[in-house]
């Protein structure tokens, strides 16, 4: 199968390797930058104690970042659970991360503020404190600029609440103000201004919870409910909204459970962070859309495989294992680790785990692949596969036994690999810890020097589809 057309679809959940779940993504710079909540791999109820970071230009190829923040972040706060739905803004060139969390002896919640310099962090707490004290349902902060400069923070289950920010973005000014809520408003307010429209939409009638909206003509309200963007559905206690523009399409995230019911047919807080393409219709209204399916987006413009990918770079992971028929089932996986320089690679590589990369274009040919590893045990190949994970081969590399913790570069030659196709790295060797990934690349034939009309080509944007 030839994608020459365009892209990739995606995969929903966007994520396999973790739980995740209140996603808060964030355009920065030309990249959706998606923060997370993360439910523990053993959670019942709800266990959470630190943030992740995918990041993504294409939303089908997402690149796992990493930690920026965790409960440590907050040293005053109870350190072993409550990291719940958190929201990151830029500002002034530095970017601004809201987080519920909890303190010892206390029943309420509180939210923390922590500031950074990049979207990845390292976060730190710069007031030492809470920037709301304990109160009531103190959760879920969401945040938006308006177009006077004057910062908004909305929190709140079952109420909604806001105050002004100054422009540190790290203080308060003004009254804490309580506003008359949608009446189906249950929690997970995202805020935002598109237009002349404000909009706040939120988790919708608990439980289990759909995602409703509002819209107002000034970002204090008063809030116009207009029903719901998606129905709750008995197979999902929780959803949980994240809205943006990008590259000029428009996107809902939130979660289901899916990849917990791969596991068991006990409901535990283990969500997985799903997308949606939509278009607003010509009056702002959002549309209603469908329930989560497992198929998710259309890939903005396809992967360039000749500069360097990192490892972690993945539409799809065999830790659970899926075809379409038979949906989902436990295979052998790879996982991510974060190095103490921050850097992200992939780890505990099983016998039989792959990682897919959607819509690669290979242009008019590839004529080697090249991977960085570091700790190989045995001879493990890396053996490249289109389009399905036994579709054709274009390559095997057989990489050295060396568990030496270095990275280094090992190659193999590629044949019969050109135009855009779903890409399969298929992993084999003795064990489940076969080596660690950095980073891959492939080498265009020689002579076939890769015009700049072919990159434009390459990154021709297909026409928007609404889902
Ligand atoms: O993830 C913990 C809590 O569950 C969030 O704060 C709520 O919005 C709900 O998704």
């Amino acid at each position: 199968m030839s994608l020459t057309s365009g892209g990739a679809q995606a995969d929903n959940p966007i994520v396999q390797t973790r739980f995740t779940a209140d996603p808060a993504p964030l355009v920065h710079d030309g990249v959706v930058n998606l923060y997370t909540g993360h439910d523990e791999d053993r959670a019942y109820g709800f266990d959470m104690r630190d943030w992740r970071l995918y990041s993504s230009t294409d939303m089908v190829n997402w690149t796992d970042r990493g930690s920026p923040a965790s409960l440590k972040t907050f040293a005053w706060a109870e350190q072993d659970n409550g990291a719940w739905a958190p929201q990151v803004i830029a500002r002034d060139g530095k970017f601004y991360f809201y987080a519920p969390v909890r303190v010892a002896g206390r029943p309420d919640t509180v939210i923390g503020v922590a500031v950074a310099d990049r979207p990845e962090g390292p976060f730190r707490d710069p007031i030492g404190k809470p920037l709301i004290p304990a109160r009531t349902g103190a959760i879920d902060p969401t945040v938006a600029i308006d177009d006077d400069g004057q910062a908004y923070l909305y929190w709140g289950n079952p109420d909604l609440w806001y105050v002004k920010l100054n422009r540190d973005m790290t203080s308060t000014t003004g009254p804490v103000i309580k506003v008359a809520k949608p009446i189906d408003y249950q929690e997970g307010p995202w805020f935002y201004k598109r237009g002349p429209h404000y909009y706040m939409a939120y988790s919708s009638t608990c439980c289990p919870e759909g995602i409703g909206y509002a819209m107002a003509d000034k970002a204090t309200g008063p809030w116009v409910p207009k029903g719901p963007i998606m129905d709750p559905n008995a197979a999902s206690t929780g959803n949980h909204p994240g809205i943006i523009d990008y590259k000029g399409r428009s996107y809902l995230f939130g979660f289901h459970y899916e990849l917990n019911f791969a596991l068991t047919p006990l409901h535990h807080e283990r969500r997985s962070i799903t997308l949606r393409q939509f278009t607003y219709n010509a009056d702002g209204a959002i549309p209603r859309l469908p329930w989560w399916d497992d198929r998710g987006v259309d890939q903005i413009a396809p992967l360039d495989p000749y500069r360097w990918v990192e490892a972690e770079t993945i539409a799809w992971t065999s830790r659970i294992g899926r075809d379409r028929d038979r949906p989902y089932r436990w295979a052998p996986g790879v996982t991510t680790a974060q190095g103490e320089d921050g850097r992200v690679h992939v780890t505990r590589i099983a016998d039989r785990s792959y990682i897919k990369i959607g819509g690669v274009d290979f242009r008019r040919g590839a004529a080697s692949f090249a991977a960085s590893v570091a700790r190989v045990h045995g001879r493990p190949t890396i053996t490249l596969h289109l389009d399905r994970v036994d579709g054709p081969v274009v390559g095997s590399l057989a990489l050295k036994n060396d568990d030496s913790p270095a990275w280094r570069t090992e190659t193999a030659p590629v044949t019969g690999a050109n135009d855009v196709h779903d890409l399969f790295l298929v992993f084999n060797g003795g064990g489940d810890a076969l080596f660690d990934f950095d980073r891959w690349q492939f080498r265009p034939l020689e002579g076939l020097e890769i015009s700049r009309r072919d990159q434009d080509a390459s990154r021709r944007v297909r026409p928007a589809s609404a889902s």
